[in-house]
């Protein structure tokens, strides 16, 4: 059974942190309309939507993908590189615990979830405005006990690593090569984002299907033509606060009724 954990749009989105984009004029609204439309394509996709506690006063608390990474066997409580977001983690620590049991990221490391992305039982985790070599190191010993590849990869130009490079198929990954190097992840198959669509590379991918932008029809043709289904959402006032369809869920499989 996929769970999908979100968050609220809180009404103070417009304070957002901003880091590769200029401020603009977020309609509060409207984003809340987008996540909402977001909420029921998960449903779509079987997932089970299970809403955190709203923090009204956390302006990025939408991105619930930045405060944890949730693997079958366990779930890592991030520490985010903002420090305006470390107070996004504790509702979401206590309500992943229902599923499986916690570890957490700790100072000096600084990890955003948006920054890992797992490919089977690699994990790339990105090197980033965010996230720290630290953090490498500290997942790579949180996760011994298990048989996963954590591997870093550099990342320029863009906030997170998943703004650059999300997996959209088995052994396909769809990238923005001028932010993140494709030789990284040979040998899997990569699928460049339209020219015109710099910020196209972030898609969530639910079984056979991938939840994407609707303003990137360029790079969604890509994808239908590589084979992949694509869901089309909203996303227009969300990606004014620098997020995409990755950071809106922590997406998991349970067996557990726990929601
Ligand atoms: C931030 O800068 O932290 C938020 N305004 C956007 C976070 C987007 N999260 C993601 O891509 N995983």
């Amino acid at each position: 059974m996929p769970i999908a954990v979100t968050r609220a749009v809180s009404p103070t989105l417009a304070d957002c942190e901003l880091t590769h984009l200029p401020r603009q004029r977020i309609d509060v609204a409207r984003a809340a309309a987008e996540h909402l439309a977001y909420e029921a394509a998960l449903r779509t996709l079987g997932a089970t939507v299970v809403r955190a506690p709203p923090a009204p006063d956390l302006p990025d608390a939408v991105f619930v993908e930045d405060t944890a990474i949730v693997l079958d066997e366990i779930a890592v409580i991030a520490r985010p590189g903002a420090p305006s977001r470390r107070p996004e983690t504790e509702a979401i620590a206590g309500l992943l615990q229902r599923y499986r049991t916690l570890a957490r990221i700790e100072a000096p490391a600084t990890l955003d979830g948006g920054d890992v992305l797992r490919v089977g039982r690699t994990l790339y985790v990105g090197v980033s405005s965010r996230s720290n070599r630290e953090a490498v190191a500290a997942l790579t010993g949180l996760l011994g006990p298990w048989d996963y590849r954590v591997v870093a990869v550099e990342v320029t130009g863009c906030l997170h690593l998943k703004s650059a490079v999300t997996e959209v198929g088995d052994g396909l990954l769809l990238a923005n090569p001028r932010w993140v190097s494709a030789g990284r992840f040979a040998p899997l198959e990569v699928l460049p984002v339209s020219d015109a669509e710099p910020g196209a590379a972030n898609a969530l991918r639910i079984g056979d299907a991938v939840v994407f932008p609707a303003h990137h029809a360029r790079t969604a043709r890509r994808l239908e033509e590589a084979g992949v289904r694509v869901v089309p959402v909203p996303c227009v006032e969300i990606a004014k606060a620098e997020g995409g369809v990755t950071c809106c869920s922590l997406l998991f499989e349970t067996d557990s009724l726990a929601a």
